[in-house]
């Protein structure tokens, strides 16, 4: 604990005189913690990224970090994440408690110094790899300072004690409440309402990241509890087998073609390094990497090292045994990675994070380190198994063959567009506006339904693109086949975008060129139109997911019933508007209702679609996006399989549905 205060003491000294008009009551300490506190109530954003659904599921993350830590260190083996009744959090943990011990001088509890200072996480011996004070590192206290009331407890040495707190403030010191035979800390937390837009936890996205956890740190044992009416639920998430576990998850619904995943374990200059991976058969590459357990979406040293590994070990093996002598092309390092599922999961005492979001790992010295650890680990496995170590060189032959492949076809497509003038494809109607920033292009099913967007829409910067029938499933073909279907060849071209290699030979999109930045996905509301949805969701996600990522890709959202009397109607959207409308119109005689069911876009006319789905004034517009890469690419393996409910089940949980008003 001595290194905690030594901390709070070393941090700047507030020279203003801010918040308190009775400053004895306050020792100089309780004034600093407040004026942080403070600061972090006035500028959430700054410390938990937003105050929307992400921030208050951020709460959580921090607390349960804290857990993560006591069982990174070797104290704790269970962690209970409940949702209560009312929306709180309760995080229990079996770790070694947060100490309660008075400081002499600072005349408070360690427990208190934790909680109300910023940073103060109590533990800053570098030689421990936490997940607090990484990426998400800001701290109980910040917890704290956004909850309307936290009440902490801890058992340890024989005691139990307790501190409540209102808005970060103490409502009195800690307390000695009984004796107890455990150890461990509860944290119960209740986001307060002035600071957070929405109050409502999402079972699945505190079941996603703490599954995540459970691969990360195998023999933890974290249960998920909703309390809440009505969606009693519970789970536990625990893994024997980590990361390999994590692989085989990662890819259920695709076909390895090795036997088990490969696993790779090393530790050098206190850096340490656990690596999985297994190829598939189908095209894509998946590595999801991780530094301290955080979720390094934008990769860094480590994942370059193990790149590196990967490319220089299945080179100089297929090299040795003359395997790449007829290939024609030269290898990519894109080449080793098709089909590729890993996790690539490091523990480094003191990460740097750079990168726009901060999602990647700058530490120059774990290039190598993990480059070393990868490369002898693959170097054995390649020699103890010659039958798989033929299977994933055929495989890399197979990839580069085909890239070239891809690139005559993608080459040809772009050339005939240039000789041709850059034509738009034949069946769209394009807008008149030529600002991208105001156009819209509606991507509809069936020519039929087209027609009907055609004439309902606003042409100055409506543009319709009608889609016939099912889309190419992108996750089973081959790339270049993808270049030569017409339907995607039409998007392509409509958007103005093509894919082309950079300086190091990675696909990126041209998305300066873009011509519309509302891209709306317009389907019928049943089973066909969301499997529509979904192929094309993957298309987006596998091919241009810069769109996706920059916020470019929408869902429209039609009305399920139109409900009528006489000549007064109104749309209903789901069963409740219906229930409600019928009331309301029907002024107690339900039955003097006409309420009509849309199944499909073609039962709407023009005028209908307008004012329900496309008009900005009136229409529901969900936008997409990729919250989770992991549960993203975990379900759009699972989407491809030919059981539909899930799919629908997982497009409706994923979209954020927002009323767009522009
Ligand atoms: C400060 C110091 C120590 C542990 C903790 C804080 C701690 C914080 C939280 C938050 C949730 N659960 C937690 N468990 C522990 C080190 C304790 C020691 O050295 O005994």
């Amino acid at each position: 604990m001595l290194i905690s205060l030594c901390f709070l003491l070393s941090l700047p000294t507030f020279n203003s005189n801010l918040i308190m008009s009775n400053p004895q009551e306050y020792s100089a300490s309780s004034i600093q913690a407040l004026e942080g506190l403070e600061a972090v109530r006035r500028r959430p954003g700054m410390y938990i990224g937003s105050t929307d659904d992400k921030g208050l599921h951020h709460l959580v993350w921090e607390v349960v970090d804290n857990s993560i830590d006591e069982h990174l260190a070797g104290h704790c083996s269970h962690i209970m994440v409940s949702i209560l009744p009312d929306n709180s959090i309760k995080v229990v943990d079996n770790g070694r408690g947060i100490p309660v011990d008075m400081h002499p001088k600072l005349k408070k509890s360690a427990l208190e110094v934790v909680l109300t200072v910023l940073h103060a996480g109590g533990k800053f011996d570098k030689d421990s790899y936490k997940v607090s004070g990484g990426l998400h590192g800001v701290g109980v206290s910040c917890v704290n300072a956004l909850s309307s009331y936290l009440r902490a407890e801890v058992s340890r040495d024989g005691k139990k004690y307790m501190q409540e707190f209102e808005r970060g403030k103490p409502k009195a010191d800690v307390l000695e409440i009984g004796s107890s035979q455990d150890r461990g800390t509860t944290i119960i937390f209740k986001p307060d309402a002035e600071i957070f837009e929405t109050l409502i936890y999402k079972y699945e996205t505190l079941a996603h990241r703490l599954k995540e956890l459970s691969f990360l740190n195998s023999g933890l044992h974290i249960y998920l509890k909703d309390e809440r009416e009505d969606q009693k639920k519970e789970e536990l998430f625990y893994s024997e087998g980590g990361l390999n576990e994590f692989v085989i998850y990662l890819d259920s619904g695709r076909t390895a073609i090795t036997e088990k995943p490969i696993t790779i374990k090393g530790k050098e200059e206190n850096i340490e390094v656990e690596i999985a991976l297994q190829y598939n058969t189908g095209f894509q590459e998946n590595v999801f990497s991780f530094v301290n357990n955080i979720n390094t979406r934008e990769g860094g040293t480590h994942v370059n090292g193990f790149r590196r590994a990967l490319a220089r070990v299945f080179k100089q093996y297929g090299d040795d045994k003359g395997l790449f002598s007829k290939l024609k092309v030269e290898l990519s390092g894109e080449d080793f990675r098709e089909g590729l599922t890993g996790v690539v999961s490091v523990k480094v005492p003191e990460p740097q994070f750079k990168g726009q979001t901060k999602g990647e790992l700058g530490n120059s010295e774990v290039v190598g380190v993990v480059s070393r650890i990868a490369g002898d680990a693959l170097t054995a496995f390649l020699e103890e198994n010659p039958k798989e170590a033929r299977r994933i060189v055929d495989k890399v032959i197979l990839a580069a063959t085909a890239r070239e492949a891809a690139r005559k076809a993608r080459d040809l497509v772009q050339r005939k567009n240039v000789l041709t003038g850059g034509g738009l494809p034949g069946k769209l109607s394009d807008c008149s506006s030529r600002d991208p920033g105001e156009s819209e292009l509606f991507l509809v099913e069936g020519d039929s339904a087209g027609g009907t967007a055609k004439q309902g829409r606003n042409r100055h910067f409506q543009a319709i693109l009608p889609l016939r029938g099912k889309i190419l499933n992108v996750e089973k073909a081959l790339e270049h086949k993808i270049y030569e279907n017409e339907e995607i060849k039409n998007m392509f071209t409509a958007l103005g975008v093509h894919i082309f290699e950079d300086e190091d030979g990675e696909r990126k999109l041209n998305i300066n060129k873009l011509r519309y930045h509302k891209i709306v996905i317009m389907c019928d509301a049943d089973v066909d139109g969301s499997h529509i949805t979904t192929l094309l969701l993957t298309f987006f996600y596998r091919y241009m997911k810069e769109l996706v990522v920059n916020g470019h890709v929408y869902i429209a959202r039609p009305p399920l019933y139109q409900v009528k009397k006489g000549k007064e109607f109104k749309y209903a959207w789901n069963e409740k508007e219906r229930k409600e409308f019928t009331i309301e119109l029907g002024k107690g005689k339900e039955d003097s209702v006409h309420i009509q069911r849309y199944k499909g876009l073609g039962e709407m006319n023009a005028e209908q679609l307008w004012e329900t789905t496309m008009d900005p004034e009136r229409r529901l517009l969900s936008k997409v996006t990729i919250l989770d890469a992991i549960a993203a690419d975990h379900y759009f393996s699972i989407l491809m399989g030919d059981d539909v409910p899930p799919r629908r089940e997982y497009i409706e949980a994923n979209a954020t549905y927002a009323k767009i008003d522009i």
